[in-house]
């Protein structure tokens, strides 16, 4: 009998491998042995901290290798891995550590000091780290290797993420052992992802797509991975020549095409350039083909489900789809009314049914039961059809929902923030189409206060203590009301409409 089912198939193999796991920025490597070595000493001091099996360990920090070396020690001790965004704000994160209830949280030393300051959690809880020094004053040289790898099932829970929802609150993901084992397995197959590959690795490790999608594949093939703490045009465009894999959000490709160094002789090397996070449109894909001679491969997915479709490795790469469901995931569209599958060309609900749906949300059974159909389906939010080939078109969002640069962005929460203010009437938080990033959001208030100047000074303040950056609205506009359907319900699209957006 094994320990678990990532432990065994995502890091035994690599125990003794000398091959290398990370090429950093300044060239030097790390390799998966010596990775696995930090990580078994990150276990001893996970266990040392009286961590045990099933508790939540939060993880705020940014990108660097520890961020997988906790991830990889969560693994061996059974624990549950909570990473969150290093941007997200002390009101932010004070929300996560609430929900979540962590035995220890890890994070920069700045943050340690605000959140002793909170009282929510023991402050011998929480943990300095740093991307450099690690767990520095802790000597975790002088730690031991863990022994002992904890036994887990192949359904008991390896991670939390973080998603919003229409309640503008952040629900908390519970992934499975089988969830993401299985996602890995089938992205590895249909990818045809093996050691030989080089993958470019910009994205965050916070989010499925950079860790989960990016690094189980890694895994579980034994590739090398050209790990840099953010997306930079200049890093990529040194490094393409040696890489074969890419895998970035719609905002990378914009800027390649927008890049005179890059072009057919750069990329020749290339085997495989991904997509995903948020719609990639046909112009992008096709100029993008016209200027390196590569199909862009699209995918879909989410964080409740990892992947769910792609296009095809061998066969037809379509611009504007998302691709065929991906082996042993069932996709169906249904109607919106008669909650029943709708023929191919149809668009409605796109419902998920597989090994990679989610276990459940934590703590939250109303979101739970709100989410699936009687017979199992998760219902996704997102709207679509399929087309005569079977292929998966993404229409739209039922859910409420902005994606700038691929971070998702809930205008709820930002509302009930702009809300809370004395002097907004009413307010709603709308997408505005965005050359570099997609979308980005736009806040639109009615209010009785003269003086807008000041109101705009006050707001960006309000905002700023509250949000990570990137969910700040990037301009306040006012109305003299907003519009309101029958049912008083806010009409964004008609919001849209007067402003022209
Ligand atoms: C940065 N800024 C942004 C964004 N990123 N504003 C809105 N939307 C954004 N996405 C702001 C910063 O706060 C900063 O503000 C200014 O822009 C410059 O910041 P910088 O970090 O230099 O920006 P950048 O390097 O240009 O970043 C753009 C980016 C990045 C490369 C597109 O946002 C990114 O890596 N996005 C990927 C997100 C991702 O991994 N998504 C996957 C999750 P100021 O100037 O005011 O300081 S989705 C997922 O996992 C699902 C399941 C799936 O299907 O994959
Ligand atoms: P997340 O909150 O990170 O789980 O975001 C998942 C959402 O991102 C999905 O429900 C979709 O709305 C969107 N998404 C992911 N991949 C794509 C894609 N290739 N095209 C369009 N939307 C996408």
């Amino acid at each position: 009998m094994g320990h678990s089912l990532l432990f065994d198939n995502l890091i035994k193999p690599h125990l003794h491998n000398q091959d290398p796991f990370l090429i950093y920025k300044d060239g030097s490597l790390l390799s998966y042995q010596d990775f696995f070595s930090l990580s078994k000493k990150v276990s001893q001091f996970l266990l040392s901290q009286g961590v045990a099996k099933g508790d939540r360990v939060l993880f705020q920090l940014e990108k660097s290798v520890y961020g997988l070396a906790v991830y990889a020690a969560c693994i061996m001790t059974g624990a549950i891995y909570v990473p969150i965004n290093d941007q997200y704000t002390l009101e932010e994160t004070k929300y996560f550590i609430s929900d979540s209830r962590p035995k220890i949280v890890l994070c920069s030393a700045n943050r340690k000091s605000e959140i002793d300051h909170l009282n929510i959690i023991n402050p011998s809880g929480v943990i300095e780290i740093d991307p450099i020094k690690g767990l520095m004053q802790f000597q975790l040289q002088e730690y031991n290797e863990i022994e002992q790898i904890q036994r887990v099932n192949d359904d008991e829970i390896i991670a939390f993420l973080y998603t919003s929802g229409t309640t503008g609150k952040s629900k908390a993901v519970a992934l499975s052992q089988n969830n993401l084992f299985s996602n890995a397995s089938v992205l590895k197959d249909f990818w045809q992802i093996t050691k030989q590959d080089r993958l470019i690795h910009m994205l965050p490790i916070f989010h499925t797509h950079g860790l989960f999608v990016a690094m189980n594949i890694t895994f579980l093939s034994g590739l090398a991975v050209y790990f840099y703490e953010k997306f930079s045009l200049s890093d990529l465009e040194k490094i393409i020549p040696n890489a074969t894999l890419l895998m970035g959000v719609p905002t990378y490709y914009k800027r390649m095409n927008e890049s005179p160094l890059i072009n057919k002789e750069l990329t020749r090397n290339m085997r495989l350039f991904i997509s995903g996070s948020a719609p990639l449109s046909s112009v992008d894909h096709q100029e993008f083909f016209a200027k390196t001679g590569h199909t862009i491969l699209e995918r879909y997915g989410m964080t409740e489900t990892n992947m769910n479709t792609s296009n095809p490795y061998e066969g037809k790469r379509k611009p504007g789809s998302v691709g065929l469901p991906l082996p042993n995931i069932q996709i169906r569209i249904t109607g919106h009314d008669t909650k029943i599958p709708l023929p191919p060309k149809q668009t409605g609900m796109i419902e998920i049914k597989g090994p990679n749906v989610f276990h459940s949300y934590w703590n939250n059974d109303q979101a739970n039961q709100e989410s699936f159909t009687d017979d199992g389906f998760f219902i996704t939010g997102d709207l679509g059809y399929l087309d005569e080939e079977g292929y998966v078109h993404i229409a739209g969002r039922e859910k409420d929902l902005i994606i700038s640069g691929g971070f998702n962005i809930y205008p709820k929460e930002i509302e009930d923030i702009l809300n809370g203010h004395e002097a907004i009437v009413e307010s709603a938080v709308i997408a505005k189409e965005n050359k570099d990033l997609g979308e980005v959001p736009i806040a639109v208030i009615v209010t009785k206060n003269k003086n807008k100047d000041q109101l705009i000074e006050d707001l960006s303040q309000l905002l700023s203590q509250n949000l990570a950056k990137y969910k700040i609205p990037k301009e306040i506009t006012f109305l003299d009301e907003l519009p309101r359907n029958a049912m008083g319900k806010i009409q964004k699209s008609e919001i849209k409409d007067l402003l022209s957006y």
